[in-house]
């Protein structure tokens, strides 16, 4: 293991920092002296930084700080600090310990070295060490669970018991400069604003599929891994229609998906109370190792399977199951699919969850039935878009990883689109309402799209084209 911030410990930082930062070395205490005075003399109203330490038995941790170091001789004021591991005696062990008192996130001492939490949590060095050729001996050490959530760790857990110390290092964390939001969108749209809003509401309100296939409602499928925010997503629609912050579905993190039962769920207008003319389905998160088969998979597209049926991922879904919809007609029928993806997990998606949504697009692609990709959670991925939703189509990071999804899915970029849900929020917020909207007429679009090829099929008379089943 080399004593460098590597590449891939950065990434790890980038996520617990929900972000695209940069590092940049300020002090090392091998070239610049384990020395408080020098630490400060270099660290000092610099910004945000990142203490890393590196010690003999090869374990590696430190602090993160949002807050200047700054020879206040106090207590700092940090609800972003957090503590990490990264190498536990050589293994990568990352694990976060999140600030849990944050008026004593740092303790900022001229005669000490980066110093976390009351305890301390976590002190890099007090006094003056010298280099014995392989290592300085440390009077410093870590103690979890005071100012921070020791998160089940302990002191030997997170330093592998060695307070032989290789390399303390401490890192500026800024935004990579290509950050700076675009002087022109990526993305045209018109102004957000309430005019925009209100047209946006009606077109949706007034949405009907074509009349000529006698579909009542467009029926939108929802597919994603666990936690990617599917159910979220129809929070969020139902939220902006009823006028204030719904939670009908149940959302949230749980280890497998939270969701176990199929769901058509419908939208209403708040003031009339009518359904709106589509239904989104909702399903049990994608997991590496568990979930539908081929046939499971297209007994969901062709309509089979009835509102509230019981997702079993151990047992493969047969037309034996209770409600089984065994001659669905075309109105039964989903009109495009949504893959939802976690904009800030893009890069860790399984090998295994890709390959399954890959396996998916197969049977839709024979069906003929549009694919569109929700980019959740895009104010995990932009700090600036996360300030002001607006931005997000000026925000290069967004951009990127909407290429990225592209590339993976093998599907047109203007097929991918970024949206932030509902999550803490206890008002609506009129940007929020917006993207969601112009999300919605996209995804609706598409379903017409499709309706449109199925009328053309029946004109020709080769309907029967489209009704596969492997
Ligand atoms: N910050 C942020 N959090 C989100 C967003 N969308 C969803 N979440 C959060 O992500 C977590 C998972 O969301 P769900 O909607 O339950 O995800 P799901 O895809 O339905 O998950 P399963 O049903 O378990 O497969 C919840 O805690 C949500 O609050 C978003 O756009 N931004
Ligand atoms: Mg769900």
């Amino acid at each position: 293991m080399s004593v460098q911030f590597k590449k891939s410990d950065q990434e790890e930082m980038n996520k617990w920092l929900s972000g695209n930062k940069q590092f940049t070395c300020l002090f090392r205490a091998t070239r610049d002296g384990c020395d408080a005075t020098k630490f400060h003399s270099l660290c000092n109203n610099k910004g945000p930084t990142v203490t890393i330490i590196y010690n003999t038995n090869n374990s590696v941790y430190g602090g993160y700080t949002s807050v200047s170091w700054a020879n206040t001789e106090n207590w700092q004021t940090d609800g972003q600090a957090f503590l990490f591991r990264l190498y536990q005696n050589g293994n990568w062990k990352p694990v976060q310990l999140p600030v849990i008192d944050p008026s004593h996130s740092i303790y900022d001492a001229s005669s000490q070295g980066p110093t976390f939490g009351s305890g301390h949590d976590f002190l890099a060095f007090a006094s003056t060490t010298i280099w014995n050729g392989t290592y300085f001996q440390s009077d410093g050490y870590v103690t979890p669970g005071n100012a921070y959530s020791a998160n089940g760790e302990t002191s030997d857990s997170i330093t592998g018991g060695s307070k032989q110390l290789k390399e303390i290092e401490v890192y500026l964390v800024e935004d990579k400069p290509g950050n700076a939001p675009l002087e022109e969108p990526w993305r045209k749209t018109p102004k957000w604003n309430k005019k925009y809003f209100e047209e946006l509401k009606e077109k949706v309100e007034k949405y009907k599929p074509l009349k000529e296939l006698n579909v009542q409602q467009a029926r939108v499928l929802l597919v994603g891994q666990v936690g990617a925010g599917k159910t979220s997503f129809f929070n969020t629609i139902n939220s902006v229609f009823r006028g204030y912050i719904t939670r009908q579905a149940c959302s949230g993190n749980a280890e497998h998906s939270l969701t176990t039962v199929y769901r058509m769920y419908q939208i209403r207008n708040s003031a009339s109370g009518k359904a709106l003319n589509f239904r989104l389905h909702d399903t049990r998160g994608l997991e590496a190792d568990q979930g539908m088969d081929a046939h499971g998979t297209c007994y969901l597209l062709d309509g089979n399977l009835p509102d509230r049926f019981q997702f079993n991922p151990s047992a493969p879904v047969t037309p034996d199951i209770t409600g089984f919809v065994a001659t669905p007609q075309f109105a039964d029928k989903i009109h495009c699919v949504v893959f939802v993806i976690d904009g800030s997990t893009v890069d860790v998606i399984p090998e295994k969850v890709i390959e399954k949504m890959k396996g998916f697009q197969i049977h839709m692609n024979q069906r003929g039935i549009p694919q569109i990709v929700l980019l959740t959670k895009i104010d995990k991925v932009c700090e600036s878009t996360s300030e002001d939703l607006s931005q997000v189509f000026f925000s290069p990071v967004v951009q990127e990883t909407v290429d990225r999804v592209s590339q993976i899915l093998g599907l047109p970029r203007s097929n991918i689109l970024p949206i932030k849900n509902y999550e803490s929020e206890i008002e609506l917020q009129d940007n929020v309402n917006i993207l969601t909207l112009l999300t919605l007429q996209q995804i609706l679009n598409s379903a017409d799209d499709y309706m449109f090829n199925y009328l053309d099929q029946i004109e020709d008379g080769k309907l029967q084209q489209l009704n596969i089943r492997e």
